[in-house]
């Protein structure tokens, strides 16, 4: 398990809690693949395309031996097996999973990059992240995340919803 990952998580259809606790449980369900760490969830306002829901969004770590490829693969996989479909861009969704950081790594190719390249943006993604996110950097990036978050201008529409329970994490991530 070499690879250190993480990923942001988001849903905004259907039981949204269900649909990320769901898509951890895929994820670890994989021997290869190790839950490290996680935030609390946040309720978000939509970004983006705003005539929608509201978001739950979380980040987690993983510790894997897979590729950033392969974690692509299986991260966009649990989102086919979670009933994902691809209408409006930016728009709703089951659930999204998204692979913000991969180790020290800059990845640019046609299907992934990574660090992701709007996360720096997303008060819903840098406020969960840093939650967890000893190191308060991102690979490549001069500033600290906690810098880059007093910056942003939208950190209202992100609301903690349900508080990451201690060391265990959450009740619903099976081992
Ligand atoms: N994802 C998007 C677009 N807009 N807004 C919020 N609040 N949360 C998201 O996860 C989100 C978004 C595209 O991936
Ligand atoms: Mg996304
Ligand atoms: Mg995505």
């Amino acid at each position: 398990m070499e690879n250190s990952a993480f990923i942001a998580l988001g849903s905004n259809i259907g039981n949204r809690y269900d649909n990320i606790m769901s898509a951890i449980n895929q994820l670890v369900s994989y021997s290869n693949i190790k839950l490290v760490n996680c935030s609390s969830v946040y309720e978000t306002d939509p970004v983006g395309y705003e005539d929608q829901d509201l978001f739950l969004n979380m980040v987690i770590e993983v510790q894997t031996s897979l590729s950033a490829m392969e974690l692509l693969d299986v991260c966009l996989k649990t989102e086919l097996e979670l009933g994902r479909k691809r209408i409006i861009h930016w728009g709703p969704r089951t659930i999204d999973l998204d692979i913000l950081t991969f180790n020290q790594e800059n990845i640019e190719t046609e299907k992934l990059i990574v660090p992701h390249p709007r996360m720096l943006e997303r008060a819903f993604v840098l406020i969960p992240l840093t939650e967890i996110n000893a190191a308060n950097r991102i690979p490549g990036v001069d500033k600290p995340l906690n810098l880059l978050i007093d910056e942003l201008p939208d950190k209202e529409g992100v609301r903690i919803w349900k508080r990451k329970n201690g060391e265990d994490g959450y009740e619903h991530i099976g081992s």
